[in-house]
Order: C-alpha cells, then sequence, then structure tokens
C-alpha cells in the first residue's frame, strides 16, 4: 500500500466511455516527493517542469528550455531531429551526414520510418548510410573539399534526383560552409542539392531540428511542381513518418473513403510528392511539435489551409475522418465516411469490449516526443485504462497548453538561434481554397481551424505532468503510483522493466505496429492486453520491495554483499592464473 493518500474515480464520462476504476496517489505528494532529492537551484528548474494538471486552465509548464546538466534526459539532439525525423524518410534522395561516422551509424534505420518503392518510384536509398567520416586531419585542415567529393561520389553510384547533406557539432565547430558546397555541388551535377546546419547543439532538443528541417525542406523543394493529382479530394498529411506502417494504415482507410493523399510529410514520401504537396487542398497535422511550422508557411504562400487531426485511437479516428469531410462539405463523401467509419466499428468493437474486460481500471503513463505522450492516451482510454502522469520529451507550451498561449511564450536565446523564415503570398500561386464565407460557415458549424488545444486540456484533474523526464523522477513515479504499463523509450525501457513495470516503446513500437487507424487501434490493444496481462512481471521483485542492503543504505554500496562475493571470485581466479611459461614477444611492427 502506498504511503500516499488516494483518490478513487468511478462511472462513465460524457462521450459514454468508462472512467476507469483506478485508485490514484495524490499527485501533489508525488510530485514533492520526486523533487525532495534535487539541490535548491536544480529543484526550483525542475518544479515549473512538474505540475498537477488542471484542464480547464491548464497550469503554465516549463518546456523547451536546456536539460540540467547530470539529470539523466530522454532527449535527442538537433541532428536527429532533422536529419533522422523530418527529412531521413525521404526514400528516393540521398541523405550525407557530413561528420564523423557515428552521427551517421546511429541515423542509420535506427527509427523504423518505413518505406516501399512504388511502381513509379522503383527506387529506395533508405537502406543506405552515407557519410563523409570526418578525420582528425579534417577537422583541423577544414572537411569541404571531403565533402564535395562524397556528394561527386554518392551521384555518380545512385544517380538520384535530389541530395541533402547534413551538417552535425563538429562541423559547426570548424566553420565549414556546406551551403556553399552544396551550391556549387548543384551546378555543377544539375541535381538539387541542399545543406542543413542542423548541429546537434544547436538547440535544447531535436525540436530545434524539426523546425530547421521545415525550414529546408519548404525553401528547397515544396513547389517545385506544379502539376497537381487528377483525383479529389486532396489532402497532405502532415507530421506522420510511417512508424511501423502507420502512414499505410491511414492512406487505405482514407482511400476507403475517397480522400486522396497528395503527399505524407514525410513517411514514404517521394522526392516528387513533397515538390507538388502545395497543390493539394488541406493540410492534416497530426504531429503538431514536429511540422506545424510547414503547414503555416504553406497557408501563408499557397493558401493551403490546416487543421489538426488524429488518428491513433477509435474514437480519434472517427472524428477526424467526420473532420475532413466537413472541410469538403461534399454529401457523399460525408456519406461515404459514415459507412467506413460503420463498417470498420464493427470489426473493432467486438476487439476493443473483450479487451476492455480485462484491462478496465488498469493505469499508464507515458512520456514521449513530443505528440504520441498526448495521442496514445486515446487508445488507452479506448480499452478503458487510466493515464495517471504524462510528458514530453522536447515539446512546448502550445502542445501542453494549446495554441491559444503562443504569443504568452517568451523567445530565449536557444529558439533565436533557430532561423524564422520570412514567407509571403506567392504572385502567383496563392490561391485560398475557401471563400471567407465558406470559411465563416465552417467556423459558425463549430470547424476549428489551425487550432490544437494541447494535452493538457484532454487530462484528468491532479494527474501529474512532467516535461523531459529525468531517470530518478522515473523511479520514483513507479515506486509511487506502480502504474501497470509505462510507454518510454529505449533508455529507459529496461530500467522499467526491471522494476516488473512492462515498458511498451512509443518510438520504435518494439519492433510492432502499425498502431494507427481502426487496425492499428486493434493491434495495439491486443499488444496491451499481451504485455499487462503476461504472468512473468507477478515472478519480478522490484527492488523497492526487496529489503534494503544496509551496506548500500549506509553509502557504502561497492562494499555490499554482492560486490564482496564477487571480489572473492576474482580473487579466486586470480590465484588459480598461471603465466605461461614461454612467451613469444609481440610483432616489433604492431
Ligand atoms: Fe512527432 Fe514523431 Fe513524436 Fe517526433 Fe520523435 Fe517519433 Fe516521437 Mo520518437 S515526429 S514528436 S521527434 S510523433 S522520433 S515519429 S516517436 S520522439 S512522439
Amino acid at each position: 500500500m502506498s504511503e500516499l493518500s488516494t483518490t478513487p474515480t468511478a462511472g462513465t464520462d460524457s462521450e459514454g466511455f468508462p472512467i476507469p476504476t483506478a485508485t490514484q496517489p495524490e499527485s501533489d505528494a508525488v510530485r514533492a516527493k520526486m523533487l525532495e532529492i534535487y539541490p535548491a537551484k536544480t529543484r526550483k528548474k525542475r518544479e515549473k517542469q512538474l505540475l498537477a494538471n488542471n484542464p480547464e486552465t491548464p497550469p503554465e509548464i516549463g518546456a523547451n528550455t536546456r536539460t540540467i546538466p547530470g539529470i539523466i534526459t530522454q532527449r535527442g539532439c538537433t541532428y536527429a531531429g532533422c536529419r533522422g525525423v523530418v527529412i531521413g524518410p525521404i526514400h528516393d534522395i540521398l541523405h550525407i551526414t557530413h561528420g564523423p561516422v557515428g552521427c551517421s551509424y546511429y541515423s542509420w534505420l535506427t527509427r523504423r520510418n518505413l518505406a516501399r518503392p512504388k511502381p513509379n518510384q522503383p527506387v529506395n536509398f533508405l537502406q543506405y548510410c552515407m557519410t563523409t567520416d570526418m578525420q582528425e586531419e579534417d577537422i583541423v585542415f577544414g572537411g569541404e573539399k571531403k565533402l564535395a567529393a562524397a556528394i561527386r561520389e554518392a551521384y555518380a553510384m545512385f544517380k538520384p534526383k535530389a541530395i541533402a547533406v547534413y551538417s552535425t557539432c563538429p562541423v559547426g565547430l570548424i566553420g565549414d560552409d556546406v551551403h556553399s558546397v552544396c551550391r556549387q555541388a548543384k551546378e555543377e551535377l544539375g541535381i538539387n542539392v541542399f545543406g542543413f546546419s542542423c548541429e546537434g547543439y544547436k538547440g535544447v532538443s531535436q525540436s530545434a531540428g524539426h523546425h530547421i528541417a521545415n525550414n529546408g525542406v519548404f525553401k528547397h523543394m515544396v513547389g517545385l511542381l506544379d502539376e497537381p493529382d487528377k483525383e479529389e479530394f486532396r489532402i497532405n498529411i502532415l507530421g506522420e513518418y510511417n512508424i511501423g506502417g502507420d502512414a499505410w494504415e491511414i492512406d487505405t482507410l482514407l482511400k476507403k473513403c475517397g480522400i486522396h493523399v497528395t503527399a505524407t510529410l514525410s513517411g514514404d514520401i517521394s522526392y516528387e510528392q513533397i515538390c507538388k504537396c502545395h497543390t493539394s487542398d488541406l493540410n492534416v497535422v497530426l504531429c503538431h511539435r514536429s511540422i506545424n511550422y510547414m503547414a503555416e508557411m504553406m497557408e501563408t504562400k499557397f493558401g493551403v489551409p490546416w487543421i489538426k487531426a488524429n488518428f491513433t485511437g477509435a474514437e480519434q479516428t472517427s472524428k477526424s475522418l467526420r473532420k475532413i469531410g466537413k472541410y469538403f462539405g461534399a454529401q457523399r463523401l460525408i456519406d461515404r465516411i459514415e459507412e467506413v467509419i460503420a463498417q470498420e466499428m464493427a470489426v473493432l468493437r467486438p476487439v476493443q469490449e473483450e479487451i476492455r474486460k480485462r484491462l478496465q481500471g488498469k493505469t499508464a503513463a507515458m512520456f514521449v516526443g513530443g505528440s504520441r505522450a498526448h495521442h496514445y492516451q486515446h487508445l488507452f482510454k479506448d480499452v478503458g485504462m487510466l493515464t495517471v502522469s504524462a510528458g514530453y520529451e522536447f515539446a512546448h507550451r502550445d502542445d501542453y497548453e494549446g495554441r491559444k498561449v503562443l504569443p504568452s511564450i517568451k523567445v530565449d536565446a536557444d529558439s533565436r538561434n533557430i532561423e524564422e523564415i520570412e514567407v509571403e503570398a506567392d504572385a502567383t500561386r496563392y490561391k485560398a481554397r475557401k471563400t471567407p464565407e465558406q470559411v465563416e460557415a465552417l467556423k459558425a458549424g463549430g470547424f476549428s481551424f489551425k487550432d490544437y488545444d494541447g494535452m493538457m486540456v484532454e487530462m484528468k484533474k491532479s494527474t501529474l505532468v512532467i516535461d523531459d523526464i529525468s531517470h530518478h523522477e522515473m523511479e520514483k513515479l513507479i515506486e509511487l503510483y506502480k502504474p501497470d504499463i509505462i510507454c518510454s523509450g529505449i533508455k529507459d525501457k529496461f530500467v522499467i522493466e526491471k522494476y516488473g513495470v512492462p515498458c511498451k516503446q512509443l518510438h520504435s513500437y518494439d519492433y510492432g505496429g502499425p498502431y494507427t487507424a481502426y487496425t492499428g487501434a486493434a493491434n495495439f490493444y491486443k499488444e496491451l492486453d499481451r504485455m499487462i496481462n503476461t504472468k512473468v512481471w507477478k515472478l519480478l521483485t522490484p527492488s523497492w520491495k526487496k529489503p534494503a542492503d544496509p551496506a548500500i543504505a549506509m553509502g557504502k554500496g561497492l562494499d555490499s554483499p554482492t560486490n564482496r562475493a564477487i571480489r572473492e571470485v576474482v580473487k579466486g581466479m586470480a590465484k588459480a592464473w598461471k603465466p605461461k611459461t614461454s612467451v613469444t614477444a609481440p610483432d616489433a611492427e604492431g
């Protein structure tokens, strides 16, 4: 039993979904326990990033600020956000990392943004890992020549339509001018070559890399092809990267409804699709954090409006489809969407109900990226589970509190580091997709454009919201909430599981997925059922349930019984060791 008081919740909510029956400890008390270990200065900073939620008026949260040195963060770097997240999934251009080999190696297929060649786009370069492999010599004398040679070599081998070059930390530090190398290569080779100043240190997290990538994609690709697709009801999906096949699931569903996807930015996308995405008629934003910049710029320059939607969770999927139907306003589209929803739900509902019997009232916590920690709460709600705590790694205040707070976000030195590009309406190609009267009529009917209310308004009162969670806070969370499952990433997965709590990776999906749309929702419910109800967790004794080792408790970790036993074994091995009688001298040239 927890030492903290509990508040039970029960009944059904306004949408008819059962409210989980779980009891939860008081979030204020948990928060205090998490913070108490920190030195005063650290505590002062972390206090702003750990809050008890109030959905009516979300409190101001500290977000998108530097991680405190010494705290083990889950965040990634700016290069990761640019090369890995936003542009990496374009499958028919070459991606060259200008930097040490490690930066390239670690961005080689580690994010499961799947792609498959199409009949008219037969190439898929994603299996390749390309780098200039900078050495000390290049750091001292500069790496521009090496980069130019790498671009030529890559072009000669693959003859791609475009090449993107990514700067890593040392490139920024020594001042290689990647942009002029790319300009020269563009002239010389006659293909599109462009660079990104996305050095890892450029921002406080990968979020800066998203922004840099959005700017570059917009400047160098969007708008290069003006031929629109022939299909009607054309949309782009923005902020969907086809992890585990998510984008394919959404695509299939939309096709059934008669909605055409011009481009998905940037899951399984081709260069050509990006170049013509401005000819589409609506931008549907899924991951707001990584791509809101693109949505804004496309609206300003080409007149494509944007809406926020979400295909994670059955209820959310239906809502999003209906919103798209409402936007186009054609009755036959609206009717078709209703038909598809009815068909899909007829298949999904029995699965949902069956699994809900076993999961109702269980609890979850999730700490992921900049959008999933919000979206996945819907999937849990679908099967009657309660989210007791959630947070992002690198999202901004608007992703927590809603876009209404945008004007009040202070621009700090780190954000100022990232270029804000000036965009104007295109003199010939700007085309408003709806007349002002149509826009007004839609708004009057409750339709909202360019709006995102964030995570907090949809979380229960007093649930704990934690930005950029540390390992210490995660451990406290497990100890005090004991959630039935935690969703997180590889950096803490095994720490969590050693505590006897199943951990679902929500970045890579642990080789699973897809989890979007109705079909994906069924996959996710089954995965939860399997993970939470397996008996294996009962066989593990969480370390906080074991009696404390007095030596450790006294700060004498090295003198613990385990360490003493290991030392005895090592001593025994050392005693038993005898040197060989004849030792051959190593090769003098070795
Ligand atoms: Fe958007 Fe993403 Fe996410 Fe993200 Fe990411 Fe990702 Fe993510 Mo990992 S773009 S913010 S930078 S939804 S790679 S596909 S899972 S942290 S929550």
